[in-house]
């Protein structure tokens, strides 16, 4: 009787939450992208406060945009035996091998942000990312409405495309190809990747601006960053950014509110990178075994330029 009694004490005492907290915190290894445009800088920091919120101790290591860097990361987190792994794929290809490796190793991979290809799914649990073909498809959709008002006007797009071979990239121009060829009257007839910085977004439309072949009436940016680069260039050729050429663009950070506040950005659709809070939750499921869902989307808006001031104030990143 006695010896039943103080079994089920300890496993009361076993399933309080005061013994779970003692038990040792978990550690993710996470490999970030970079620190290319205002997007991941508040994607970092979100990782970051997170995880000391959620009691995660996180070893991050930022690639500078180079995929060997991601891969030697996630090979020192194996090696350090973190519980799991996280990152955002700098380029869609190339991570069977490494994954493989984790996946021998029995640490579970979180995909964030950006997506891979790879021949065998099993090699990440979960990916937790927004849906950039859609965010292509509304930049495009934008248009499409403005074009409907000068239904015989013809428009030539030019087009700043995010880092070559990164699922952005990839989908943004897929999403917005896709819509705006049911309207014939507009044509891209440049894309050059501006890496998703200001600076090359900035030399890229210069070099598109000085090719006087034809007008350019649109510019189409994978993220604010290289826009906002690019209304330099336009500025600095004598052009009125906004009126003269209309900017598209994507991601929804403050820089980008600022210049639609500006009259220079004419709309931007959102693409949410505080990933850091649903990231940490996922992290301690996955760990505990618990089923999560493979795919999980972000919920994102498109801003114009006519709610940009209104907007403003709440913007959180
Ligand atoms: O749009 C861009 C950043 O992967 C969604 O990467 C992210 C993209 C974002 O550099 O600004």
């Amino acid at each position: 009787m006695k010896l039943i009694a103080r079994r089920t004490l300890i496993a009361v005492a076993l399933s309080l939450p005061a013994f779970g907290a003692l038990a040792a915190p978990l550690t993710m290894g996470f490999s970030q992208v970079g620190a290319e445009s205002e997007w991941r800088t508040a994607n970092t920091a979100s990782i970051k406060s997170a995880a000391k919120e959620a009691g995660v101790t996180l070893k991050f290591a930022d690639a500078q945009q180079k995929q060997e860097n991601q891969v030697k990361a996630i090979r020192s987190f194996i090696a350090q035996k973190v519980d799991v792994i996280a990152f955002s794929p700098v380029v869609e290809s190339g991570w069977d091998t490494v994954l493989k490796e984790a996946q021998k190793a029995g640490i579970p991979v979180i995909l964030t942000d950006r997506a891979v290809k790879v021949a065998d799914p099993s090699l990440y649990v979960t990916f937790i990312g927004s849906d950039f073909v859609e965010e292509g498809r509304k930049a495009a959709k934008w248009l499409l409405e403005r074009a409907a008002k000068t239904p015989n006007a013809s428009l030539n797009i030019v087009e700043l495309q995010g880092t070559v071979g990164s699922a952005p990239a990839i989908d943004r121009k897929k999403g917005f190809e896709e819509v705006i060829k049911t309207n014939p009257k507009l044509q891209i007839i440049r894309s050059q990747s501006g890496e998703f910085t200001r600076a090359k977004g900035k030399e890229v439309m210069e070099s598109f601006l000085k090719q006087r072949d034809k007008k350019i009436d649109v510019l189409y940016a994978h993220n604010d960053d290289m826009a906002i680069g690019a209304i330099q260039a336009i500025e600095e050729a004598g052009l009125k950014p906004g009126k003269d050429i209309v900017i598209i663009s994507i991601d929804g950070v403050r820089g980008a509110f600022e210049a639609m506040k500006a009259g220079k950005l004419n709309v931007t659709v959102e693409c949410n990178p505080l990933l850091g809070p649903q990231l940490m939750q996922l992290a301690k499921d996955v760990v505990a075994k618990k089923p999560v869902e493979k795919r999980i989307t972000v919920i994102e808006g498109v801003f114009p330029a006519e709610v940009a001031a209104k907007e403003l104030p709440n913007r959180k990143y």
